[in-house]
């Protein structure tokens, strides 16, 4: 297992005093907050350049709910391992994070490919946040939704076309062959090869690998009798039905910058946060101009 680096009793005792220190991104008053009953947000990336760690830090502060659901990649430990990013901004989100645990919100984290080195402590509970490697999350009208990364599904995603026609016994051996590749990979350090890079640079592509993707997570969600499946993994935010399933992507914070949230009534919703920035300051502005 030399590729799983471990970590070490002085990284934990340095991501708990984010708890007690102060962020250097001030805090906006809790009581301006939106409440949601469930807010599922993955693919942060934080660690990296691409994350747009202001627009979260603006989510957080107007955005408050029950339960959070981290769907993997939170973190970029690959990248940091290549190369050390670490802005202050980036803490202010770990902070807000383990603040929120903290005043009561239950914080799930699902660690995905990118932060797995967070799935040796699946079980465990830090400051207040559950380490799951994934949940069933049971929403307020009585439907029940697997969430999880959606990494899982990657080799059998990008398999051939035909595998879609096969029946349910090629499909169980194929996911078998998924996790023996994964696991492969592990244990021989191989670079985990990341499925919506893959997709995007084959762009012609992209429609038809999403929609795999989609489809097979589904799938495997109504093989496992729940009513829905919530991932992220694909950095594409979307809700459909998908023969009878109910399909939710929670997108990413790096392109779409979004989440996905449950309303009190069970309702869900994607919230584009960038959409929402841009009506907040017209708004403003249209305050300033009439005053
Ligand atoms: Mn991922």
């Amino acid at each position: 297992m030399a590729s799983v680096t471990k970590l070490r009793s002085r990284d934990l005792a340095a991501l708990s005093e984010f708890a007690v220190s102060r962020p250097s991104t001030p805090e906006k008053a809790v009581t301006e907050r939106r409440k949601y009953r469930t807010v599922w947000i993955s693919d942060v990336h934080l660690g990296t350049r691409g994350c747009n760690a202001a627009m979260l830090i603006d989510f957080l502060d107007h955005v408050d709910s029950d339960t959070m659901y981290l769907v993997g990649d939170i973190i970029d430990g690959w990248q940091m391992k290549k190369k050390f990013y670490w802005p202050s901004t980036h803490n202010d989100i770990l902070w807000r994070v383990l603040k929120r645990a903290k005043r009561g919100t239950r914080m799930v984290y699902i660690p995905g490919n990118h932060d797995e080195i967070f799935r040796q402590f699946t079980g465990l509970n830090f400051g207040g946040v559950e380490i799951r490697r994934q949940a069933i999350h049971e929403t307020a009208d009585g439907r029940r939704l697997l969430v999880l990364h959606g990494d899982e599904f990657d080799a059998i995603t990008l398999s051939h076309r035909w595998l879609a026609h096969l029946g349910d016994a090629a499909y169980t051996a194929m996911m078998a062959l998924n996790r023996w590749v994964a696991g492969f990979q592990r244990v021989f350090g191989l670079p985990y090869w990341s499925l919506s890079k893959y997709a995007k640079a084959k762009v012609k592509n992209a429609v038809e690998f999403i929609g795999r993707f989609e489809e097979i997570v589904a799938r495997e969600a109504g093989a496992r009798g729940v009513d829905g499946v919530v991932a992220g993994h694909i950095h594409t935010a979307e809700m459909r039905e998908i023969d009878g399933v109910a399909y939710y992507n929670d997108g990413d914070w790096v392109e779409g910058c979004t989440a996905l949230v449950e309303h009190y009534d069970g309702t869900m919703e994607i919230l584009h946060w960038a959409d929402e920035m841009a009506a907040r300051s017209a708004s403003g502005v249209a305050a300033l101009a009439a005053a």
